[in-house]
């Protein structure tokens, strides 16, 4: 019996160094977007973006800045009081082809409590919301301050969000739930805000 204790024993400290290590973890992560895209706009577009009031906001790629693949998106922005823009990717915007590089069907979202995205920041101080929309197309915020230089993995727990309640899309179920599968996902920097963010490798996680 002893030596079956023992074996035991040495099979948990195991499984604890491996989770610890995050080698047990490797598999909880799963890179839904990659950007490896020509960046275009319009109906036909690979990203849905654009701006109102006076703000503006220029999107393309950039291979010199890039966390995941030959490149990353990049984003110049200038949002003004009175004014708002949105940069999405996914399924179900007037984009067409905007889509994930996984799509939406084939992630099974039971298995992910989060979505983590890479990304570049100047240490602005400028707010950028970061909204998903759900199946009931009901639109959820989360608001993250360029406080950073450089990279940085800034996870979203789906259970941190709050639905809008400065603007819902007119087809938005509103129930307050955040129902999957998520469609889309979108950022728009907040006025006052003026500079340059790159995002990269977009995935949903297990934390
Ligand atoms: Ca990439
Ligand atoms: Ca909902």
């Amino acid at each position: 019996m002893k030596i079956v204790g023992l074996f035991f024993l040495v099979v948990i400290l195991a499984a604890v160094f491996f989770f610890q290590s995050g080698i047990l973890n490797a598999n909880d992560a799963l890179l839904i977007d990659n950007l490896e895209i020509a960046v275009s706009g319009g109906p036909q577009g690979t990203v849905d973006f654009g701006s109102g009031g006076d703000s503006s906001v220029e999107v393309n790629t950039d291979s010199s800045i890039k966390n995941q693949g030959d490149q990353s998106v990049k984003v110049v922005y200038m949002a003004v009081d009175g004014g708002h823009m949105w940069i999405a990717r996914g399924t179900g915007l007037d984009a067409s082809n905007a889509g994930w590089t996984t799509e939406v069907k084939d992630i099974d979202w039971d298995k992910y409590n989060a979505i983590s995205v890479y990304v570049y920041g100047e240490n602005s101080g400028s707010s950028i919301a970061f909204d998903l929309k759900d199946a009931g197309s009901e639109m959820w915020r989360y608001i993250i301050t360029d406080d950073f230089d450089g990279w940085k993995q800034v996870v979203f727990p789906f259970d941190q969000f709050y639905a809008r309640s400065d603007w819902q899309p007119a087809s938005a179920d509103n129930n307050s739930q955040m129902d999957f599968p998520v469609q889309s996902y979108q950022f728009e920097p907040l006025a006052p805000g003026k500079g340059t963010f790159y995002f990269d490798q977009v995935e949903v996680i297990k934390e």
